[in-house]
């Protein structure tokens, strides 16, 4: 955590501006250890405090260590109102990616300084995660993993697909998430061509492929992960063969990962491969994002991200193939780039699982 305010600091110094404010969620909580809903940073060159209200005072106390934790009975920016007098503030530094217009006004009219408008200054540290984050980030897969095993023994034809979604997400919380990381995917049958099937009441039918993608949180990381699996011998055998072709793409995109490889370049090998199985306009997304706190972060592995991979970095690789009225395939594993290549977090089989076979 101190390396962390001390990275701002620097920022701070560079920068020629006397503070960092941040109410974000995750950028709090990556700057303070905070996990609770309301509160905000203030980092000066040479403290660090978190502001919050009486009802989250002592949760703040416990897990703000490296902060002074302030109690305020009014408004968080009245309060830093009062600690920019207090310090001799001129500019504070505010992320404008995280702020609606009006609260920047409200911001801008309650305190005595020139604001310092910011993009993506505690993102683009956050994509290098630490090794007490890979160690959460690890135990999130781990959840998943077992969560999606649980999975396979619960599926029965028959089954609504919003049914398998409530299942899965309390059986994760039941081993020890503290709750799915997004709404779970459950698309079963001609539902898989919706990249994004939210559970629906659909019943999972025999012969279906059946795609679910969800994740947990576990101390505020996430992790993300897809299968698609059959229920009973699946009646497509085109779905079979693009099942081979996304196992094909996603392993190759997968091997691809390593430091210094730009972002596109794994986002090529993918797209590549299933351009080349003649599926190239059907997997119309790109092949995967940044992991960490938030479920979707820095960086995207898409053909307009140049940026290289960095040891640390969290990535998602996930081709998929949608096929409007017959159904898709997506199969996600969740990679960390290592200093030689990379480690796959996950280590559920992707081979074809047809059930009750
Ligand atoms: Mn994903």
């Amino acid at each position: 955590m101190k390396k962390r305010i001390e990275a701002i600091q620097t920022y701070l110094k560079q920068n020629n501006c006397d503070a960092y404010y941040t109410e974000n969620p995750y950028n709090r909580h990556y700057l303070s250890g905070f996990e609770g809903t309301t509160g905000a940073v203030l980092i000066t060159q040479a403290e660090a405090y978190f502001i919050t209200d009486f009802r989250y005072t002592q949760q703040a106390k416990a897990q703000c260590q490296e902060s002074i934790v302030i109690e305020h009975h009014s408004t968080l920016a009245q309060a830093v109102a009062e600690l920019a007098i207090q310090n001799r503030l001129t500019t504070i530094a505010v992320e404008i990616d995280h702020l609606s217009v009006a609260y920047y006004q409200v911001l801008e009219k309650a305190w005595p300084v020139q604001l310092f408008p910011t993009q993506r200054v505690v993102e683009d540290i956050r994509m290098i995660k630490q090794m007490d984050e890979i160690v959460l980030m690890k135990k999130a897969v781990e959840i998943i993993e077992e969560t999606y095993q649980f999975v396979l023994n619960t599926v029965q034809p028959g089954m609504r697909e919003c049914d398998l979604a409530l299942e899965a997400e309390t059986y994760m919380r039941r081993i020890g998430a503290s709750g799915p990381s997004f709404d779970t995917i459950v698309a079963s049958g001609w539902r898989g061509a919706l990249p994004h099937g939210r559970a629906s009441e659909k019943t999972i039918e025999t012969g279906e492929l059946v795609t679910i993608d969800f994740g947990a949180f576990y101390k505020g990381y996430a992790s993300d992960m897809t299968r698609t699996f059959a229920v009973g011998t699946p009646a497509s055998e085109q779905l079979v063969d693009i099942y081979h072709l996304v196992l094909k793409a996603q392993e190759a995109g997968v091997e691809a990962v390593a430091p210094g490889k730009t972002c596109k370049s794994i986002d090529d090998v993918t797209r590549g491969i299933i351009t080349e199985g003649g599926y190239g306009p059907e997997f119309g997304h790109t092949t995967g994002h940044g992991l960490g706190l938030e479920v979707h972060e820095a960086p995207r592995l898409s053909q307009i991200v140049e940026l290289p991979l960095q040891p640390g970095m969290v990535v998602t690789v996930e081709p998929g193939i949608y096929v409007e009225g017959l159904g898709g395939v997506r199969i996600e594993d969740d990679i960390l780039v290592t200093n030689t290549g990379y480690e796959n977090f996950m280590t559920a089989p992707k081979e074809l699982i047809i059930l009750g076979k």
